[in-house]
């Protein structure tokens, strides 16, 4: 039976970290949904569409990993879609505390479902889509920080040229 992967996040925007899980995982798993959380709380920089379209551009090449966006219960997503895995990056010891209470809350809504944590690679431990905003809202130089394609995006985005 074929295993699918859920990597679920903001993606606001995606970033070189993301890429190298969701390549990581590509390479373990029949298939991989990347999924975009719709937040009703949030007030996220870019929408959900643009957030899925920029990761459908950058993920074309993987034969394997599919677009989609959710909202309500990421356990109830799962299982809408036949997912058995719920996949998260770990970079920090900071990013344990609420990891654990996550993936702990999701083992209880839905015993069923795993999620297995990978590693980030030691070169991107220390990104994220909030440093990067933050970084690129200052002028800072984001290149290989998120992909090519979102450069220019999040630049313009973060002047309003594009609005
Ligand atoms: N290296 C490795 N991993 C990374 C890196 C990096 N440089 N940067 C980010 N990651 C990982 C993060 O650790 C995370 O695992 C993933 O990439 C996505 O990150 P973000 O920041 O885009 O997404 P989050 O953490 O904001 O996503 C949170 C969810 C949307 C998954 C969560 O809020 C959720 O499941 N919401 C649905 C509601 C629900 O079911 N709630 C109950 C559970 S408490």
């Amino acid at each position: 039976m074929a295993k699918v992967a859920v990597y679920p996040g903001s993606f606001d925007p995606v970033t070189t970290g993301h890429l190298d899980i969701i390549r990581r995982t590509s390479n373990i798993f029949d298939e991989v949904i990347v999924a975009v959380f719709v937040n009703p709380n949030k007030n996220p920089l870019f929408t959900r569409e643009e957030r899925v379209e920029m990761l459908e551009e950058v993920l074309k090449d993987f034969n394997n990993v599919m677009v989609d966006d959710f909202a309500g219960l990421l356990t109830e997503y799962l299982k809408e879609q036949d997912g058995d895995v719920i996949v998260r990056g770990l970079r920090a010891v900071s990013d344990f505390e609420s990891e654990f209470q996550m993936a702990s809350m999701n083992k209880k809504l839905a015993p069923e479902i795993e999620t297995l944590f990978m590693m980030t690679n030691t070169k991107y431990a220390y990104l994220s889509s909030s440093a990067v905003k933050e970084v690129a809202s200052f002028g800072g130089c984001i290149e290989e920080l998120v992909p090519e394609y979102v450069i220019d995006k999040l630049i313009k985005r973060l002047k309003k040229e594009d609005k």
